[in-house]
């Protein structure tokens, strides 16, 4: 599959997919957005992809809305309409897609790409990345998701510490804080990845897709409605290939095969 603004490659039940417009630090313009939403609905459909890399190309993960382009569409422009035609498609596509999606947060993740970096089920961060919640330094309020993700992983204090501020938010801080899984030294970045993606990859897919989706919906449930979904996912896994060979293979004493289904 080849693109303009991003690189997608699939190979070994991975699909990665890069930004690519280091020249703006990896900013979304209209087709980055498109062609991201694409790679990532290609990603789903795929059924030997059973996990995602995102990262971005150069020194950055990404500086979020590409200003200039938003510059150059003059001031009838509607944000409203941008984002429900643009990064509400991409992050609902992210947390809709049941397979695990792991963030290569290779450098800055900024105001649209800091939305894109949590909307990943888990993010590995160079030590040279950092957060930074963009928006008010041009007169806007966080979006891309971040007003429900970032609360929900650091809490109402922290997160509208961030979106006030704009402060940059160090790989250090950041694990401190929940917002990262791991931090690397930049030049292992990619090799921590994959050690993560490729056990990801050969997993019960169906089983973390399921997870993916519980959890998300907990967030909104009280215990009674959580324990009732759970019940009626773990009646789907139960039934599933990978659950039967789970439970022979820790019967036989040996690996498990797991097909994802
Ligand atoms: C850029 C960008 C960029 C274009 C760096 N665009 N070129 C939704 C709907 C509609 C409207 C608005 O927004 C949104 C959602 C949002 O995402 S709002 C937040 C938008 N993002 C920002 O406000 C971040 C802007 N960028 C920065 O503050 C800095 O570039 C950061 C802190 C990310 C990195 O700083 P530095 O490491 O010092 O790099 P730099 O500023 O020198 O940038 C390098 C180049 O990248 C530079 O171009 P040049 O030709 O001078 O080398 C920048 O102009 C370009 N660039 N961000 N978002």
């Amino acid at each position: 599959m080849s693109y303009e603004t991003i690189l997608y490659d699939a190979a070994d039940g991975i699909a990665k997919i890069t930004l690519n417009r280091p020249e703006t630090l990896n900013a979304f313009n209209n087709k980055m957005t498109e062609e991201t939403i694409d790679a990532f609905k290609q990603a789903g459909r795929d059924k030997a992809v059973r996990c995602i890399v995102i990262t971005g190309s150069g020194r950055a993960f990404s500086s979020g809305q590409d200003l200039k382009a938003v510059q150059d569409r003059g001031e009838d422009f509607s944000i409203g309409d941008h984002l429900r035609s643009g990064y509400n498609r991409l992050i609902l596509q992210m947390v809709q897609l049941e397979k695990p999606i792991v963030g290569a947060i290779n450098g800055v993740a900024a105001g649209a790409g800091c939305g894109v970096a949590l909307a990943c089920d888990l993010r590995i961060a160079s030590h040279k990345a950092c957060f930074m919640q963009a928006f008010s330094r041009v007169g806007l309020i966080p979006d891309s998701g971040t007003t429900w993700l970032l609360t929900r992983l650091i809490g109402y204090s922290r997160a509208y510490q961030m979106a006030v501020t704009a402060d940059r938010i160090p790989a250090d801080k950041a694990l401190e804080w929940g917002l990262v899984n791991v931090v690397a030294p930049e030049e292992q970045l990619m090799e921590i990845v994959m050690a993560w993606a490729g056990p990801l990859s050969t997993g019960p897919t169906l089983a973390y897709g399921l997870t993916k989706r519980a959890m998300i919906k907990a967030m909104n449930m009280t215990l009674e409605e959580a324990l009732a979904y759970e019940a009626q996912l773990q009646e789907i896994a139960g039934r599933s290939h990978d659950r039967m060979e789970g439970v022979q293979a820790f019967l036989e004493k040996r690996e498990p095969q797991f097909k994802g289904e």
